[in-house]
């Protein structure tokens, strides 16, 4: 404990995780580390949840994005939570927010820092936070990832750190602490390439506000992804070939640009399908680095990967953490605002994949609401991302649950990417590229290019009769939903009689 504690005054502040959870008061905002099942805190919520056994409380909850350890789960089982903010990716979770039983904001991943730097939304009371090591100088040395932590750790009350000792002190080092000023006041954010290091090793702690300190045990959850299929195969090299075009055209170079990809099996077999590829001395700039980067690291293939998490398969949790002294000077991980920070994918004209749940013939994205009205996850970075890239691409497989729903659809029942922001679309049938082409271009490459055969009839068939009607962008209003409607009538997008069984 002692090389992981170095700080003499805050070595003086040990609680156990209960005592930490009798700080916490009923309607307080926590602000909780973890991003996509790492680097969370783990100990306090649960000692909470076992609080909630002979007490009613409600707490709203703030983290960087999802959290492992079954904790979003537990949490939201035990009725405890009033709003979640900003992502999540728990079914049990996802049941309590459709049911009705708690709020949730599903939020911009880089807008929670700027809204509670601002006030405009409610603060934070306490933060609870991972390190894997406290510095001699009061530096808290986040774990596998950094997500929300440093804006949590300034802006809250009170601050109680759990002191991992299961995760990984080579850790150290690897972080980049930089955070902005406030709007209106601050300058430029300095960092011009995926590789620059901006700020410090780890986050700055006011003594005083430090409540305790929790000593832990347990290492992260693995992530949830599925390996490559055939169609996710198919899809990555669709991709490639769109890649390849943009060089052939001098958009880019056989180095390409920083590339961010999302969260996901098929955005994670994305990435995977470039191993096989030309493509050499590739950056990353993104947000969660999943199984697929390390891949490519080990592969020679990328040079450098910046990211704010990074979220593994149990093999490459053992393989990336007991190896970290290799990926030392190859990967930085970073504060969401810093990683998804719209000036910066800008200035280095990141290349963005995302991945949609469904999209429209005219290339709005929905991502989020299944049936535009459950929510699924969460938008995430992909809007940070999007809207800001160079080129913003949205791959999805063509159809979901066996052929019953298409993924293209007449008009999306939710929107979270407009079809200002999406540039390229790829499904396992091909890919459209968007760029330059008006509303009623767009449909007849996309249905071409993207749809599944099985629903090409009905979807030209919409768009026949919407455009007898005109319009920039035109719709029969009152069919526009019908494949959502008969999804929930029959089951499937297409109504029975007309169902082209080939
Ligand atoms: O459900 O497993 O029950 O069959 O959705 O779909 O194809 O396995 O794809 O794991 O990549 O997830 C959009 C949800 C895709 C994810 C989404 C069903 C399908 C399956 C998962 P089953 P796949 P993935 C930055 C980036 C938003 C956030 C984001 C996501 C399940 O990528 O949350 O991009 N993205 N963040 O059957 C009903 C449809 C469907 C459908 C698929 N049209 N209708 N169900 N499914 N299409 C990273 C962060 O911000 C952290």
């Amino acid at each position: 404990i002692e090389e992981r504690l170095r700080h003499a005054e805050l070595a003086k502040k040990v609680i156990t995780a209960q005592e930490a959870a009798a700080l916490v008061k009923d309607g307080m905002a926590l602000g909780l580390s973890g991003f996509t099942r790492s680097g969370d805190a783990k100990a306090v919520p649960m000692a909470l949840v076992e609080r909630s056994k002979n007490e009613k409380f409600k707490v709203d909850v703030y983290t960087g994005a999802s959290l492992g350890s079954d904790i979003d789960t537990i949490m939201s089982d035990a009725g405890i939570i009033g709003k979640r903010v900003p992502f999540q990716s728990d079914s049990a979770m996802r049941g309590h927010i459709n049911k009705g039983d708690m709020y949730y904001i599903d939020q911009h991943l880089s807008i929670t820092a700027e809204y509670l730097r601002q006030g405009a939304m409610k603060g934070v009371d306490i933060a609870i936070i991972e390190a894997v090591a406290i510095t001699e100088d009061g530096l808290l040395i986040p774990t596998t990832s950094v997500g929300n932590s440093p804006i949590f750790v300034s802006t809250a009350d009170k601050v109680i750190i759990e002191l991992n000792l299961a995760s990984y002190p080579a850790l150290e080092g690897m972080h980049d602490i930089y955070v902005p000023g406030n709007q209106g006041e601050r300058g430029p954010i300095p960092l011009l390439n995926a590789s620059d290091r901006i700020g410090t090793i780890g986050i700055p702690l006011d003594l005083d506000k430090v409540a305790g300190i929790v000593i832990t045990n347990q290492e992260d959850s693995e992530s949830a992804i599925v390996p490559p299929d055939a169609e996710t195969d198919q899809i990555a090299s669709h991709l490639l070939d769109f890649l390849r075009n943009e060089i052939k055209e001098g958009r880019l170079t056989e180095e390409l640009a920083p590339m961010q990809s999302g969260v996901g099996s098929v955005a994670n077999a994305v990435l995977h399908g470039m191993l096989d590829s030309e493509f050499k001395d590739l950056e990353v700039y993104s947000e969660v680095l999943q199984d697929a980067v390390f891949d490519l690291i080990d592969a020679g293939k990328v040079k450098f990967a910046s990211g704010c998490s990074t979220t593994l398969s149990q093999e490459k949790m053992d393989s990336v953490y007991h190896n970290l002294e290799k990926y030392k000077d190859k990967v930085v991980l970073r504060p969401q605002e810093i990683s998804n920070h719209p000036e910066l994918i800008r200035r280095m004209g990141l290349i963005a994949i995302n991945t949609a749940l469904e999209l429209d013939i005219y290339g709005n994205v929905n991502s989020t609401h299944v049936s535009g009205t459950k929510m699924m996850n969460g938008i995430g970075g992909s809007g940070d991302f999007t809207r800001n890239s160079r080129v913003a691409i949205f791959v999805t497989k063509s159809y979901a649950k066996g052929g019953k729903i298409s993924s293209v659809v007449p008009f999306v029942p939710h929107v979270d990417h407009t079809e200002h922001d999406v540039d390229v679309i790829v499904t396992e049938q091909g890919y459209a590229d968007l760029r330059g082409l008006a509303p009623r271009e767009r449909s007849a490459v996309i249905i071409e290019n993207c749809a599944h055969p099985k629903f090409k009839d009905a979807l030209n068939a919409y768009v026949e009769e919407a455009s007898a009607r005109g319009g920039q962008t035109p719709h029969v209003l009152e069919k526009a939903f019908e494949f959502h409607t008969n999804l929930a009538k029959y089951g499937q997008m297409l109504a029975p009689e007309t169902e082209d069984v080939k």
